[in-house]
């Protein structure tokens, strides 16, 4: 593994074995399941070894073009396990699981076929390909910012909610580590923005989105101390506009995650875009683990 350059599914999934193989105290290597395609649904689970620990999970790669994502993904758990004495005293009684790749088949078809590829894999009876993952989630779905047709190239939501083998079992694997979960992060890009939940339509809110916005802020703060760059905070449909079925609505509002956000990594540019320059990978991994780190510090 390198920090400087993009990666293929095969050097996640090897890296995350060679630090379970490596550090077995701290770090475990799970799978939630298997995609359509047949490739496990790995995790990274990086164990503060406390009796009662409190939870945290962040993902990656759920669209499949957004590479930036799955490289913070895996930054934070190479901190947090190979550099772990650096944030000891925030960590020490928290486990974190880590999913870099929420979408590896679409991914894998991002990095050899379609670059701007975005849902995942599956065949529809007509012949098209793709759900949008960030759309099937089952809380108020279906309901704005989603297409119904399977043809839509980016944001079609799927026949019906957890119509998916991704989200059926990654969603039945965050629900098995429910109890003490307090919060949940799903890195995404571009433009760099702290989105708080909810996004199914244009007004709703969690009852205590200010609570959520105040944690939000303090990432916000660390995130811009590690090299100057502005990440916006607030309300989804406000920044992005609604869309109903993203996993953070579902972390929030189905199975209770106190602090649920999604994170827009680098770069705030639409001419950049998906095509972050590998240089400022570092760089944007920093900031996401910041932003964690942040949130950790207020469970
Ligand atoms: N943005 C998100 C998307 O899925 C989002 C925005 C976040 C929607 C949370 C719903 C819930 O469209 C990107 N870049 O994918
Ligand atoms: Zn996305």
């Amino acid at each position: 593994m390198d920090w400087t350059s993009y990666h293929r599914l095969d050097d996640f999934y090897t890296y995350m074995e060679y630090l379970a193989a490596t550090y077995p105290k701290i770090a475990s290597v799970g799978s939630a399941g298997k995609t359509i395609e047949g490739r496990e649904l790995r995790y990274l689970k990086i164990s503060s070894g406390a009796a009662n620990p409190k939870k945290f999970w962040v993902d990656g790669g759920i669209h499949a073009r957004e590479w930036v994502a799955p490289a913070a993904a895996a930054y934070v758990m190479r901190e947090l396990v190979e550099n772990r004495s650096k944030y000891a005293s925030i960590v020490s009684n928290i486990d974190f699981y880590v999913m870099p790749l929420m979408n590896p088949d679409g991914y894998e078809h991002s990095a050899t076929r379609e670059r701007m590829w975005r849902k995942n894999r599956n065949r529809h009876q007509n012949g098209c390909i793709g759900v949008d993952l960030n759309r099937n989630w089952g809380f108020n779905w279906g309901t704005a910012g989603i297409s119904h047709n399977p043809c839509d190239p980016q944001i079609y939501a799927g026949a019906k909610a957890f119509s998916e083998p991704e989200t059926q079992a990654i969603s039945k694997f965050i629900l098995s580590i429910k109890n003490n979960l307090k919060a949940y992060i799903s890195f995404h890009t571009y433009g760099q923005y702290i989105l708080i939940p909810y996004a199914f339509d244009d007004v709703s809110k969690p009852s205590d989105f200010e609570e959520l916005k105040r944690v939000a802020v303090k990432a916000q703060s660390a995130m811009k101390a590690v090299a100057g760059e502005t990440y916006q905070v607030g309300h989804t449909p406000t920044l992005v506009g609604a869309a109903a079925g993203g996993s953070d609505d579902w972390a929030k509002g189905t199975v209770g995650v106190k602090y649920a956000y999604t994170f827009e990594l680098r770069p705030t540019n639409y001419r950049v875009g998906f095509a972050l320059p590998a240089s400022q990978l570092v760089v944007a991994s920093q900031e996401a683990l910041a932003g964690v780190l942040a949130v950790a510090k207020e469970l």
